[in-house]
């Protein structure tokens, strides 16, 4: 009879990673009405007027503000969308994303 083993010697694991996210990050400008850029954030990001106004006001101060972090293709949809709804109404306004470490 043959002898050759027939169980594997080595058991392999499967490592699922989890799907990296990225931020959505809002950059100011010195164009877009404050109004209009808290508008933005609560129609495509569902804040409300406070969280909208708080975000707005951080990106007027310091540049930039991260709005939210979701996975990569929500991320690129929303920021490309509020992007777009800025650029309908002749303004600057801009968001971008970013992979988080
Ligand atoms: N800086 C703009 C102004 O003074 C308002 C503004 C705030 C624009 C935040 C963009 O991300 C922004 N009218």
């Amino acid at each position: 009879m043959s002898d050759i083993a027939t169980k594997p010697r080595t058991r392999s694991k499967t490592r699922v990673e989890r799907p990296r996210l990225y931020k959505v990050i809002l950059l100011n400008d010195d164009f877009t009405p404050r109004d209009f850029v808290t508008l933005v954030l609560k129609a495509e990001f569902r804040m409300t007027e406070e969280e909208a106004y708080r975000v707005m006001i951080t990106a007027h101060r310091l540049g930039v503000c991260v709005v939210a972090v979701f996975a990569r293709d929500i991320a690129e949809t929303k920021a490309t969308r509020a992007t777009d709804m800025a650029r309908s109404k002749g303004y600057p306004l801009m968001f971008t994303t970013e992979p988080e470490e």
